[in-house]
């Protein structure tokens, strides 16, 4: 420190020649070893534009007309896995329109459906083990399909009746099963995102080739919650596919007011997890993204992000009229050639896999089923009232028992006021 002081003073009173002379004897430091970034130094100030980044391509491997673009990307499956495939986006799709439907004529509170997303669902549900853990955000149902659960626990759910696992304590589409491990919704944004990278962190430590598959909106993911996911995942190395469905809108906020820069994707390589965007309307694209995805995450134990471009052509919610931000037309271009049922019918179509008649039997088999089934969800009852004051705790604190009882001693009093025959004994 000293020998540099007293060069700098000898420096500042010599001529320009003798302090060019005196640098040039100074060797640069070849590399910069700051703890916090390893990249290069320049000598000019350069400001990185956000438009010089190459924009990260979406993978795909179906063309609008169900085409596979290249066959090495056929993943080949067996004509019962891409049958099954189909079959599930049409339950999914089927199912959705009469439970809206059922809300609209007030039988149910809410109602949020999936359509154009489909093959988001189908797709990367088809790439897990059924031991994956699952952390879903509300618009994934298909997962759900794909894995078992049945119409009347659907509908049951959305009736909050006593057959609901959730025993009526949530809104309707909240789903969770603990037999199909998927964990189950709730409504704050994000929230999910964390707790999966901590149960991945766990399953890396159980070391038992299981991953977490975390599901999030583009929306979503403005939330903090989602920066301390990615940055956990990233950082404590866990088995975590975080997989954006990006459909363009949150409600009504468009992705270009929700977001600037190449979208979800680009977060990936900026928190230094590897990253694959993808065409979310082509199933097959979305199903090899997923399997290589499961394979890196296990392989590595790092996390991996995959961003699937959708487009939602339903309103968000039942809550939501669309058509006030956004035209029929743009909506329509999305429902007809580009929908993902469409591509995977063109494709099956190609390959002889499709029967007419077959399929529109297995329709209206399906609308039979779901239509029987309200009639029934909706005649159960409602689980015992005292129920909501239940589950949350192991034993119920001093406070809710006080709340229990004030309820009890007013239902009591107020008999009449209450529909009580319809709740559980
Ligand atoms: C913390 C929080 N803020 C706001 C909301 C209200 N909300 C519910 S869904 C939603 C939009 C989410 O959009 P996105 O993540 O893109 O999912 P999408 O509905 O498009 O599937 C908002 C703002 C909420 N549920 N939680
Ligand atoms: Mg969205």
């Amino acid at each position: 420190m000293h020998l540099f002081r007293y060069s700098c003073n000898l420096l500042s009173k010599a001529s320009p020649q003798r302090v060019a002379r005196f640098c040039s004897t100074i060797k640069p430091n070849p590399e910069p070893e700051y703890p916090g970034a390893s990249a290069p130094y320049i000598g000019i100030p350069k400001l990185t534009m956000p438009k010089e980044v190459t924009p990260i391509p979406i993978y795909r491997v179906m063309a609008t007309n169900g085409c596979v673009l290249d066959s090495t990307q056929d993943p080949n499956l067996s004509k019962e896995t891409i049958q099954k495939m189909f079959r599930d986006m049409v339950l999914l799709n089927t199912m959705d329109k009469i439970l809206y439907e059922s809300q609209r004529q007030g039988r149910i509170s809410f109602y949020m459906t999936n359509y154009g997303e489909e093959a988001t669902h189908i797709g990367s549900a088809a790439a897990l083990e059924q031991r994956d853990l699952i952390y879903g955000q509300y618009r994934e149902a298909g997962v759900l399909v794909w894995r078992g659960f049945t119409i009347s626990q659907f509908i049951d759910q959305c009736y909050g009746n006593v057959d609901d696992a959730g025993r009526g304590k949530q809104m309707p589409v909240h789903y969770g099963s603990r037999e199909l491990n998927f964990v189950t919704l709730s409504s704050p944004l994000a929230t999910q995102m964390p707790q999966a990278v901590g149960a991945a962190y766990a399953m890396k430590r159980q070391n038992n080739d299981t991953c977490v598959v975390c599901y999030f909106g583009e929306g979503a993911a403005s939330e903090g919650d989602a920066h301390a996911a990615f940055n956990f995942a990233a950082t404590l190395d866990c088995p975590v596919i975080l997989f954006c469905r990006n459909n363009g809108f949150a409600i009504s906020t468009p992705s270009s007011e929700q977001y600037k820069g190449d979208g979800i994707a680009a977060r990936g390589p900026a928190y230094g997890i590897a990253t694959i965007r993808v065409d979310g309307t082509d199933v097959f694209a979305v199903y090899n993204a997923t399997k290589l995805a499961r394979e890196y995450v296990l392989k590595e134990n790092k996390p991996i992000l995959i961003e699937a471009m959708t487009y939602r052509i339903s309103h968000h919610s039942t809550s939501d009229d669309s058509s006030a931000y956004r035209s029929a037309e743009e909506v329509e271009i999305w429902n007809s050639d580009r929908h993902p049922i469409s591509k995977l019918k063109n494709f099956m179509i190609q390959k002889g896999f499709f029967n007419e008649t077959e399929e529109s039997s297995f329709v209206s088999e399906v609308r039979k089923k779901v239509l029987k089934q309200i009639t029934e969800s909706e005649k159960k009852l409602k689980p015992n009232w005292k129920e909501m004051f239940e589950g949350v705790y192991h034993e119920m604190p001093k406070h809710l028992k006080d709340q229990m009882k004030e309820m009890e001693d007013h239902i009591a009093a107020h008999k009449d006021a209450y529909p009580l025959k319809k709740f559980k004994n």
